[in-house]
């Protein structure tokens, strides 16, 4: 054992640092197996002052520190780099699972950083509150995760992205300092906001070790509708007609022919409807039997499925839900998750395919879905190599082009990291990097993840 091994094993226990290669194969390749890299350990510290500890460490020894919650990030942030003379200390914070009774007076919860979305729904749901953020991979995602890639999900058109939820965080700096602000404060405006700068760091300026998040007053769902449309417009468009009828929306997916296919036949599911289409608009309403009855009100095309009970409403997301698994069933694919403006999906749409094919040849298969109300379309592509990147580029000057953002969701991670440019100034990077050099100078923290 090394040095920073042994120092390691005095901080945080023996036990909790793990060396054995076949151990770290369940860390170092992330959810896709696009992205794995070179970890000489694994730490797995159990309160923020283990984390610190942890830190100290491996300053003093100049040793990179990646940190992994669920690692079911999709750009291959939550694993260390490829360069084994740079191998890194994989700090997991599976171990930070301090889940604080409801505050039902305020409306939030104290959470650790390893506390999975699940767990998190169900702590508030029994408490008669609901967290704002969920999304498929909840029985792995962590608070800690979702708070570094300010993740979005399902309910962002209802309560908004990660950062949204914040009331307080704890996290400790790449030189083992902890800083902490949980007083819960809904008005407090006291300087710099660390809490929201924390939001979407991926890693890089600290360790977050927990949180104080904001919960709200759960809602009754009333109904789930799944609705056959031509395409990406339509979609949009019929979006805009059930939000103006039905203000319990919240949630405004689509899917489309693509991904619907791989997920029938990884899952052996019929088709959702009466025929096959080339898109479809999945929408969740909130509220009373009676407010949902107001979609008679709406111009939806004559082929949906509406389900109002838990079980037909549960049947109708599978086919939403699975794509991420089902598209992974058939190759390793290449993510994309760009935002537009509603008003030019279409075009972007329209574009795609010929620019991956162009890009990356004919026998690409491209496969669209997404957060329709959020502008928020994933592109998967499937056929070339994993360590080929010109789909990815392709995709994301695309969407770039039409005035949208590189990642709506996912973060920058490794995959985007040397396009951060089509989305952000030159100021605005020069900006970002003096933020993170002035919190972690030696560069210590996800080194590669967010900047080349
Ligand atoms: P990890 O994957 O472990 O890490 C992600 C990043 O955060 C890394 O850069 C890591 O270094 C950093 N990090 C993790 N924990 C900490 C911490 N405590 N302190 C500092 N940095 C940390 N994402 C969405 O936004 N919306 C979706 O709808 C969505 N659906 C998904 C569905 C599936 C099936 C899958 C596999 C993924 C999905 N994702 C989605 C992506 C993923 O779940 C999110 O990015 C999530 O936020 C990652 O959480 P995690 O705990 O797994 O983080
Ligand atoms: C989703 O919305 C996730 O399901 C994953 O963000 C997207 O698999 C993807 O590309
Ligand atoms: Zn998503």
């Amino acid at each position: 054992m090394s040095s920073l091994e042994a120092d390691l094993a005095t901080s945080i226990g023996a036990e909790h640092v793990l060396t054995d290669p076949d151990l770290l194969d369940g860390y170092i390749w992330d959810w896709t197996r696009r992205y794995s890299g070179a970890a000489r350990c694994v730490a797995r510290p159990g309160s923020a002052q283990e984390v610190a500890a942890v830190l100290r460490c491996c300053a003093d020894s100049g040793v990179p520190v990646v940190t992994q919650g669920g690692n079911t990030g999709l750009v291959g942030g939550s694993v260390p780099g490829p360069d084994a003379h740079q191998a890194a200390v994989l700090l997991s914070t599976r171990r930070l699972r301090r889940l604080d009774p409801v505050d039902t007076l305020a409306a939030q919860v104290t959470a650790g950083a390893g506390v999975t979305l699940a767990d998190l729904h169900a702590h508030a749901a029994a408490a008669g509150l609901e967290y704002g953020v969920d999304l498929a991979a909840r029985d792995s995602a962590t608070v800690g995760g979702t708070i570094a890639t300010n993740a979005g999900g399902i309910h962002t058109i209802r309560y908004g992205p990660t950062r949204g939820q914040l009331r307080g965080i704890e996290a400790v700096l790449a030189d083992g300092s902890v800083v902490s602000r949980m007083t819960g404060l809904a008005a407090d405006n006291t300087g710099y906001d660390l809490t929201q700068l924390l939001a979407g760091s991926e890693g890089t300026l600290a360790v977050i070790t927990a949180a104080r998040l904001r919960l709200w007053p759960a809602e009754p769902v009333a109904a789930a509708v799944l609705a056959g449309v031509s395409g990406v417009a339509a979609a949009a468009n019929l979006y805009a007609e059930i939000r103006a009828h039905l203000p319990g929306l919240r949630a405004a997916e689509y899917l489309e022919a693509a991904g619907l296919d791989l997920v029938r036949e990884a899952a052996g599911l019929p088709l959702p409807l009466s025929r096959p289409y080339p898109g479809y608009l999945l929408a969740e309403i909130a509220g009373t039997p009676e407010q949902a009855e107001r979609l008679e009100d709406v111009a939806l095309p004559e082929d949906t499925a509406v389900a109002l009970d838990r079980a037909g409403r549960a049947a109708l997301w599978a086919y939403r839900e699975r794509h991420t698994e089902a598209i992974s069933a058939a190759g390793i694919p290449h993510k994309l998750d760009v935002a537009l403006p509603l008003g030019r999906i279409a075009e972007f749409r329209a574009a795609l395919d010929a620019a991956v094919r162009d890009a990356a040849g004919p026998d690409c298969r491209v496969i669209v879905f997404g957060h329709i109300g959020a502008g928020n379309l994933h592109v998967n592509v499937l056929g070339p190599d994993p360590a080929d990147e010109a789909a990815d580029e392709a995709v994301l000057r695309l969407a770039a082009a039409f005035g949208g953002t590189i990642s709506a969701e996912h973060g920058i991670g490794r995959a985007k990291a040397g396009l951060l440019h089509l989305s952000r100034s030159a100021a605005e990077i020069a900006a970002m990097r003096a933020v993170r050099s002035a919190l972690d100078p030696s560069g210590v923290l996800n080194p590669g993840v967010l900047f080349t």
